[in-house]
């Protein structure tokens, strides 16, 4: 019954594995959709079969509405293929294509559906159960965004987002710390992660056509940084190095663009006041 659930079932939970037989193709597929996905990160080779074994393949052409915003949880999904729109009352919020996933809210919190999603071309969609979601893929879902909810709360760039885009920032973020004195990324170099200060400070150096090496920038919980590379396809324009032991929360360029998307006016129009900051010290 559905009050007998906790909401974070143990790990030794008995459940009756789910085992939908697959070809070697249809599970070579399901890895290839859920390769990107975070929700499916940090799986031990056990859990990562009991999920495959578990899944069903869903053909569904377009203009199908999956899931029904009011309706019970009964499946979460993961797109192969194809294109889907989400809608809240009348109004698109989201949508999704190849890698994603959605209708994990549902089967986490007992709750009706919160959207309603329909197909905008033929999909193939990879369906999930909800006990097998919740023996083995809440627990750590909902950890993460616990772990990151306040932190992300007090970002002050992300403060505009609705709290579910937060969660899904924390689903895709990964946590690392660095040294006193160590690089995080460098002038000149590729970038390819954007990363906000969890604790510590960092220093933002910058190399002018002079050659000489000036301090531009310090940085404190909160801040972010990488973002230049990201948004313009450029080098690193400065060098940020750690100033005492520092954590980042870091994210990586897809995940950048998407989830970032509602925030891409402010990180451009915050960009434009590094020429201010520069030329004061120069
Ligand atoms: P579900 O099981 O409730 C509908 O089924 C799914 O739509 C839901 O899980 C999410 O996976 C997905 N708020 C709630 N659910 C959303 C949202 C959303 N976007 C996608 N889903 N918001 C839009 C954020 C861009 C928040 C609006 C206030």
């Amino acid at each position: 019954s559905v009050s007998a659930e906790s909401m974070a079932p143990s790990a030794n939970q008995d459940f009756v594995k789910l085992v939908i037989p697959k070809s070697q193709a249809q599970a070579e597929r399901i890895k290839v959709s859920i390769g990107n996905n975070f929700l499916f990160r940090n799986l031990d080779e056990e859990q990562y079969l009991d999920v495959v074994n578990a899944m069903s393949e869903k053909r569904v052409p377009n203009q199908t509405t999956v899931i029904e915003q009011g309706g019970v949880g009964d499946y979460f999904y993961v797109v192969e293929s194809g294109t889907l729109d989400c809608f809240i009352g009348e109004a698109k919020v989201t949508n999704y294509e190849a890698g994603g996933s959605f209708g994990e809210l549902a089967l986490m919190y007992n709750a009706p559906r919160a959207a309603t999603i329909v197909t905008t071309s033929d999909s193939v969609l990879w369906a999930l159960d909800r006990i097998t979601f919740r023996t083995i893929l809440m627990e750590n879902t909902s950890r993460k965004r616990r772990m990151y909810e306040i932190f992300l709360s007090e970002v002050v760039l992300l403060k505009s987002l609705e709290s579910y885009e937060q969660h899904k920032i924390a689903d895709a973020l990964e946590s690392v710390y660095f040294e006193d004195g160590q690089e995080v990324v460098k002038q000149g170099d590729i970038g390819d992660q954007f990363y906000i200060i969890e604790s510590g400070e960092a220093i933002v150096l910058k190399t002018n056509t002079d050659g000489v090496q000036h301090q531009v920038n310090q940085l404190e919980r909160g801040s972010y940084f990488g973002e230049l590379a990201l948004l313009n396809d450029s080098p690193r324009a400065a060098t940020v190095v750690a100033h005492g032991r520092l954590k980042c929360a870091t994210l990586g360029k897809k995940a950048f663009t998407r989830l970032l998307g509602p925030v891409l006016d402010i990180l451009k129009r915050n960009s434009e006041n590094y020429h201010a900051i520069i030329n004061q010290q120069s």
